[in-house]
């Protein structure tokens, strides 16, 4: 039985490393649960330690990478959780090829921009890598040796060098509930 506190919903956060993914989905997923509605996060660093071991930084490996977050985020969407996804996810192509396998499910997505500037990311430096790459000791660091194609036209963007963490997570939660509740109003429509 369906009902409004269990529709799934996908939020793809892409941006550099360091922009703030990470914080704005954790922060997210902790509002939902706290509201009743069932949350997991799927991050490029988790992702990277386990199912995704076996994949390095080439275009065709993040693709890769890309399409196993889509394929597990869809996944637990169709059972009602709402899943917050933080990978770079450098290519615009790869990023649209898994909203369009999503919303094909009929499930709500979203991408979610989380903007900083190169060199706000590389001041924040969070594990140390922006260093570690302009030193030559990590090749092709997206940003620095590799592209990262930011979105034309995302549903949401965070500037999370211009707004604190509370108000780049409202406008994720607030972007998610309106698309939820949209769906929802989509399913009695049609029962
Ligand atoms: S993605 O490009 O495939 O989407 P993903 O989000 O999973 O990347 O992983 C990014 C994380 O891997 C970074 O936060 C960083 O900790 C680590 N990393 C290691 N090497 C690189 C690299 N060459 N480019 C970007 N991130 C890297």
């Amino acid at each position: 039985m369906q009902n409004d506190s269990n529709i799934g919903a996908v939020a793809w956060l892409t941006g550099l490393s360091g922009s703030g993914k990470s914080t704005i989905a954790r922060a997210a997923a902790v509002e939902l649960s706290r509201k009743g509605i069932s949350a997991e996060i799927l991050d490029g660093d988790a992702m990277r330690a386990t199912i995704s071991r076996d994949l390095g930084f080439s275009k065709a490996d993040r693709d890769e990478n890309v399409r196993r977050a889509g394929y597990m985020a869809a996944m637990l969407a169709r059972n009602g959780i709402v899943v917050m996804v933080a990978l770079i996810s450098p290519y615009r192509a790869a990023r649209d090829e898994v909203r369009a396998q999503i919303e094909k499910d009929g499930i709500p997505f979203l991408e979610v921009f989380v903007n900083a500037p190169l060199s706000i990311c590389e001041s924040r430096d969070p594990k140390g890598l922006y260093g570690k790459a302009r030193r030559g000791e990590i090749p092709a660091f997206t940003g620095i040796e590799d592209p990262y194609e930011p979105p034309f036209c995302p549903d949401v963007e965070c500037r999370t060098d211009r707004e604190t963490i509370e108000f780049s997570t409202w406008s994720v939660l607030s972007a998610v509930e309106r698309s939820r509740a949209a769906r929802f109003r989509s399913f009695i429509a049609h029962k």
